[in-house]
């Protein structure tokens, strides 16, 4: 393994269009704390850059609805969020922000050098344009339905439903976010990165010479790469962002995913003038820390990029995260289904780390995980305040009781003492290994067991009843018992840092480090320690019922929200209706459409014949679930292909408030066939 000496670790740039929730806490914010944390403590040469990304259409789009200036949307975010993650302790070098200049310099230089170098392609096509608006409508001005899984919401950029990313011209039924209007074509001439061009090296380069990615970010890669890379748009038409550098760009300013990235290297630059270092020295390592939506972009389009600008480094590892749920839901914000860290900071003044633990216990590091408040409470109450906190709390007291606060001579260590410290050394070299290689939940784990060590070794040995037999015994079960809570105040300051700053204020210590964390006299005898202090308060039933109860109204605003979004369609005449040709008929066959997510084959008899249909419910059923079913359906709609096959009809469901879909069956024994009316 190479060698590196420096480290430039980057955080994805939260959008400053509202405020940050624990699912960006778990899949990004966190884990890179933890990894240049523990960088820093180590002595490494570490800077951690991250800022908020101000461009994009979704505030403009913010901007429009409340009758403010993007600036504004911007300005209210970027300080709450960097306020939040600073309260939280999330400790980066520098948290800067892409409507800097000093980021539109940058981003306009990225621009040019590769342009100079001929790396990028021009191109007119045809886009989407409001004649209302008098606006070309980028991205998500532009809303339809998705031609992938039928979601009607979905934007000109991502269907949010199935994930897939698409172009506006894919959308069914499309309209424009601004005027609601049904938006016509119009030529536009756009700057395009090449990405097929690039795809060979990029194949070689992660598929290749990084295996060691995880199984989550390498899976997104090939299948880009099995589908084929396409040149890739990098400018827009809209007055928000940064200008293209370029002759004739009037009103166009480059795409939000170009220029965001490059935020990273205009944080460096803002942060220090040899920036160079941590980006064009190939004795540095580039780490990104992201979400799973992100991975194409840091992956894929962003070393595209540069590598066309030429001499910059690129990432060693992308330890992308998958999705955190709330209470067995997906995060939303639009219906604020979340928990909000600066709500978090308000409600549970004073316990960041309880939050720090429970999110890291819980960190979507393989596949999509679950956060609770019940589980925040009992790893607060059972684990960090019953075993951390008690053994602590035991050792610091007794201290003080026998030996006025001082470190006591130990005698020989016996058979205990000496398995104690063993375990220490390997812990330690455990969480070493585990963070190096991005498993923090793992390495959580591993300091917690340094926890439950001393708590065991506390009670087994019971020194609080031992003293009044064996006085010079009890010395030395203190002072290992203190050794084990220096070292658990250097092994526990990157996941909990605000417990090993009152940790190091008990012991009294400026001295303690990683080298001598795990040694036998970490904490020399004759030290005086502080004053014991509780280090965790407990979550009282009252804080998790509050929460509770935020979400339960939360979900009551959604239900009637979904109820006037199935607020009655315009009239139709009964003719219209009777177009529509609904029958009753039964599943025969039932597969998995290949590397979808949603989608189901179905054969279905119709009386009339047996057809093949396509339907979007493979979230909810497997196949053999809906073998047999008798099912309603529309068989005069058009045919259409859904990834590659041709469905002949719609199976006619219901949705729920959860967005989990019913079949409409037929009560009794409608024979196929039989007509719906
Ligand atoms: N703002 C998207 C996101 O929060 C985006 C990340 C930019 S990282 C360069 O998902
Ligand atoms: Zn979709």
């Amino acid at each position: 393994m190479k060698k590196f000496k420096r480290y430039t670790v980057t955080s994805a740039l939260p959008y400053a269009n509202g405020p940050v929730h624990i699912g960006h806490l778990a899949g990004v914010y966190i884990p890179s704390d933890i990894y240049t944390r523990y960088l820093r403590i180590k002595g490494q040469d570490v800077i951690s850059v991250c800022g908020s990304d101000e461009h994009g259409v979704p505030i403009t789009l913010k901007a429009k609805k409340e009758g403010i200036t993007p600036q504004q949307v911007v300005d209210r975010y970027h300080k709450i969020i960097k306020d939040s993650f600073k309260e939280f302790g999330i400790e980066f070098d520098i948290y800067s922000r892409t409507s800097n200049k000093i980021h539109h310099e940058t981003a306009a230089e990225m621009f040019r050098t590769i342009n100079e170098k001929g790396g990028f392609i021009e191109k007119t096509t045809k886009q989407y344009y409001d004649t209302e608006a008098k606006q070309f409508l980028a991205d998500r001005y532009i809303t339809g339905t998705c031609p992938h899984c039928n979601y009607e919401a979905a934007y000109g950029d991502q269907c949010e439903k199935c994930g897939t990313s698409l172009s506006a011209t894919e959308l069914i039924r499309p309209k424009s976010a601004i005027s609601g209007a049904k938006p016509s074509l119009r030529e536009t001439r756009h700057w395009y990165l090449p990405l097929d061009k690039s795809q060979a090296f990029l194949e070689k380069w992660i598929l290749e010479d990084h295996k060691d990615w995880r199984p989550l970010v390498t899976g997104q890669c090939k299948s880009w790469f099995q589908t084929g890379l396409q040149p890739r748009a990098v400018s827009r038409d809209l007055d928000w962002g940064v200008p293209v550098p370029a002759k004739n760009a009037e009103g166009k300013v480059l795409y939000v995913w170009f220029d965001a990235p490059i935020g990273y290297i205009s944080a460096t630059k803002e942060y220090t003038p040899d920036w160079e270092k941590y980006w064009k020295n190939e004795d540095t390592k580039l780490v990104h820390f992201i979400g799973k939506d992100n991975i194409v972009f840091h992956c894929i389009i962003f070393p595209a990029m540069l590598k066309s600008a030429g001499d910059y480094i690129l990432p060693e590892n992308v330890p992308a995260n998958a999705f955190l749920n709330l209470e067995g839901n997906k995060i939303s914000t639009s219906k604020n289904w979340a928990v909000w860290l600066h709500e978090y900071l308000r409600d549970f003044e004073g316990q960041q780390d309880a939050l720090r633990y429970a999110l890291t216990a819980a960190a979507p590091e393989s596949k999509d995980n679950d956060f609770t408040w019940r589980d925040l409470q009992a790893k607060n109450n059972n684990e960090l305040t019953a075993v951390f906190g008690n053994f602590v709390n035991r050792a610091a007291v007794l201290t003080q009781k026998y030996y006025n606060n001082k470190v006591p001579q130990p005698n020989a260590f016996n058979q205990e003492d000496e398995a104690v410290f063993e375990k220490l050394v390997a812990i330690k070299a455990k969480i070493e290994n585990n963070i190096e290689n991005y498993h923090f939940r793992a390495a959580l784990k591993e300091m917690m067991q340094a926890a439950r060590i001393g708590n065991k070794y506390l009670a087994d040995s019971e020194p609080w009843k031992l003293v009044k037999i064996d006085p010079e015994r009890v010395k030395t079960i203190l002072y290992v018992a203190l050794q084990i809570t220096a070292t658990l105040a250097v092994l526990c300051e990157p996941f909990l840092p605000f417990t090993a700053v009152k940790l190091k204020k008990i012991l009294s210590t400026n001295f303690l480090n990683w080298e001598n964390a795990g040694t036998k006299n970490i904490l020399p005898t004759g030290h005086t320690i502080g004053k014991a202090e509780l280090l965790f308060a407990k979550v009282e039933d009252a804080q998790i019922e509050a929460q509770m109860k935020k979400l339960s109204q939360a979900k009551k605003n959604n239900q009637m929200e979904n109820k006037s979004i199935a607020a009655q369609k315009a009239t139709i005449s009964f003719e219209d209706f009777s177009k529509a040709d609904i029958r009753t008929g039964t599943i025969l066959e039932a597969t998995k459409v290949p590397k979808t997510k949603k989608l189901l084959k179905l054969l279905v008899d119709t009386g009339l014949d047996t057809r093949t249909v396509v339907s979007g419910i493979a979230e909810y059923y497997k196949p053999e679930e809906v073998l047999g079913k008798k099912v309603s359906i529309l068989i005069n709609l058009a045919p259409r292909k859904l990834k590659g096959i041709e469905s002949q009809g719609m199976i006619l469901m219901a949705e729920d408030a959860e967005g989990k879909l019913i079949f409409i069956t037929p009560q009794g024994d409608a024979k196929n066939g039989t007509e719906v009316n």
